[in-house]
């Protein structure tokens, strides 16, 4: 019988990370992994994402979710092809999950692959993908604290996204706190501020994805 320590379990993932993001390199793909609280947001900006780039782009969206197919019935909608992950107990998607998914694809049929991570932002930090870019969405309506209190994804993100921001005036947020708390952790991210409701700031978001 072979024990394996968690450090291992998190090495063999970032070695198949390894390999699953030089097959969507290979494949001309830009890959984005998206992770963030339950409910902040994740799949309404990736239903405006689809929306507004499935004419240019071939697009595959993968969700992970605990059980349902909820949220790739919602992004489908916007043409974007998607498959939904249920992981069960598991509270993150690992690269065993997307390699499972990635080796049965004709990847040359794409241009973009986003995955959708399990709603928390904890457990996803534990593992990484294999995408070109990590983006962390949380909302004002988790309040100022959030980031603060959960610095793991934000270390290891490329953009933050703070959403909602269409209910700012209602919540009185410290949105100012929040965006100096991203940059406190991580002087090289992005930070910007969307609204999944009317739109706001989702064509900026699409320019820093470098789509
Ligand atoms: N007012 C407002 N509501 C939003 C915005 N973005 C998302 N919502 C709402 O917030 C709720 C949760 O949004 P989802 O897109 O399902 O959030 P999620 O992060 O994908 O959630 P999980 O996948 O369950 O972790 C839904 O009712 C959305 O309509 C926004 O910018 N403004
Ligand atoms: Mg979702």
């Amino acid at each position: 019988m072979v024990v394996q320590t968690k450090k291992q379990v998190q090495q063999d993932n970032e070695l198949l990370a390894q390999k699953i993001h030089q097959n969507l390199i290979d494949n001309n793909i830009k890959s984005f992994d998206i992770v963030g609280a339950i409910g902040a947001g994740k799949t309404a900006i990736l239903e405006k994402i689809a929306e507004k780039l499935a004419q240019k782009y071939k697009i595959l969206v993968i969700c992970g979710d605990i059980t349902t197919r909820v949220d790739a019935n919602r992004i489908e909608q916007y043409n974007a092809e998607t498959i939904q992950i249920n992981t069960g107990r598991e509270c993150a998607l690992n690269a065993y999950h997307i390699h499972q998914i990635i080796k049965n694809k004709d990847l040359e049929k794409y241009d973009v692959v986003f995955i959708e991570n399990v709603g928390n932002l904890i457990c996803p930090s534990e593992f990484i993908l294999g995408t070109d870019k990590r983006i962390v969405i949380v909302s004002i309506t988790e309040g100022e604290w959030v980031i603060e209190k959960h610095p793991m994804l934000f270390k290891m993100s490329d953009i933050a996204v703070i959403n909602k921001i269409d209910l700012l005036e209602r919540l009185g947020t410290n949105l100012g706190k929040m965006t100096n708390d991203a940059k406190k952790i991580n002087p090289n991210i992005d930070v910007i501020t969307t609204s999944a409701k009317t739109g706001d700031n989702i064509e900026k978001l699409i320019e820093l994805m470098g789509l």
